[in-house]
């Protein structure tokens, strides 16, 4: 691009729009004016079109961890238009359809150069609540700092992302849609396909059945695995999930033996995958007990809110069992996110069945709520026009 292109996208100037603001854990999103700062070199600033709100949100909203990052604008699962560009961005212009990543690309690093890692080392998960490149922040209200969540925080109608943080979209792609590929639905996908590489009549177990947990079954069916079984202690999921293709489903409140020992009868001596997508390492032993001698390979998605240590008795991995980990699901997000969007578009892969629940942004309080309540999978924000 020209840089007189380039300038003619660039801006220089502070704009103040809405903004859901946390101001301390669990308390209520307050919408405030806020002023969103230009763009810095190579971060561009997006107009938020919609945002859907994914489990992780809550749990950092809701998490007493010291040191405490408030005020706080939460979200990272989100479409947009771009609004203008900082100096040195060519890949981006005002206009282009975007969506956010809460782990980026710069595209030079060890791991952005290896075909083995998504976990890019310059623009990886940010959990400071400030931008890469400066460690501070574009948002404030009458001049003292708003925090960012992921280096995303799209409960704002405008926020700036770095431009390794974002992915441009085909102009056609429903960007009241596609927005769950920033987060849960990316994750089950990539899990399914690319982390465990499901082959066709495997038999499948996932723990959980959330988004994440959901994916992972869309994913395993469009694979031509054989038995899927979801498990999750709260029967209410049961119905929805067999829409997304879960053959059998099992609530471990319902059972006096341990779980694992009714997946191995189910499955005629273990699963050949199993997924942990609830974010509990309990569940993770449980997962590795569930899966097959010899072959087993049991993937990790869930991000457990206490208790981080993994307890597995060495003799599971003697017997051939592995233990994998992903974020995002192992995809690269610029170059693979781009290639779901098509897939979606021709109607390879569902993704309208896990949105129950639209709200215009002033409402957002209630997104919340609804996942809390457990019966919401994906709710869709729509900003104002
Ligand atoms: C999470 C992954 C773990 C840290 C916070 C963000 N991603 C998506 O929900
Ligand atoms: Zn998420």
């Amino acid at each position: 691009m020209s840089s007189s292109i380039s300038s003619i996208n660039r801006s220089s100037q502070i704009i103040t729009c809405n903004a859901a603001v946390a101001w301390g854990p669990g308390e209520e999103l307050v919408m405030e004016e806020v002023e969103v700062g230009p763009p810095q070199p190579l971060e561009i600033r997006v107009k938020v079109v919609c945002t859907s709100l994914c489990r992780s949100d809550i749990t950092a909203w809701q998490s007493l961890a010291t040191p405490s990052i408030f005020p706080r604008i939460f979200g990272h699962e989100a479409s947009g238009i771009v609004e203008s560009v900082g100096q040195g961005v060519t890949e981006f212009q005002k206009g282009d359809h975007v969506l956010t990543l809460f782990t980026g690309e710069c595209l030079t690093c060890r791991h952005c150069l290896s075909s083995k890692s998504n976990l890019c080392q310059n623009l990886g998960l940010e959990r400071k609540g400030v931008m890469h490149s400066d460690q501070k922040t574009r948002f404030s209200i009458k001049g003292k700092p708003v925090y960012h969540y992921c280096a995303v925080s799209s409960f704002s109608e405008y926020t700036v992302v770095h431009s390794g943080c974002a992915v441009k979209l085909r102009p056609d792609a429903p960007l009241d849609k596609i927005c769950l590929f920033s987060c849960g639905v990316a994750a089950g996908l990539g899990a399914a396909w690319k982390v465990a590489d499901i082959s066709k009549q495997s038999t499948v177990v996932i723990f959980g059945l959330g988004t994440v947990g959901l994916s992972v079954a869309v994913g395993a069916k469009l694979r031509g695995a054989s038995q899927i079984i979801g498990v999750d202690t709260n029967s209410e999921k049961f119905e929805k999930a067999r829409s997304f293709g879960i053959t059998q489903l099992v609530n471990p409140t319902d059972h006096e033996e341990p779980i694992h020992q009714v997946i191995k009868r189910m499955t005629s001596g273990g699963a050949d995958y199993a997924f942990e997508c609830v974010g509990d390492t309990g569940t993770v032993t449980n997962a590795l007990l569930s899966c097959c001698d010899g072959w087993g390979v049991t993937v990790t998605l869930g991000v457990p809110k206490v208790e981080p240590e993994v307890r597995a008795h060495y003799g599971l991995f003697l017997s051939g069992r592995t233990l994998k980990g992903s974020l995002i699901g192992g995809w690269k997000p610029k170059s693979d996110i781009p290639k779901l969007v098509d897939m979606y578009i021709r109607k390879e892969i569902p993704v309208d069945q896990f949105i129950t629940h639209n709200l215009r942004f002033a409402d957002i309080n209630q997104a919340f709520d609804l996942m809390n309540k457990g019966n919401c999978l994906r709710c869709v924000i729509h900003m104002p026009n």
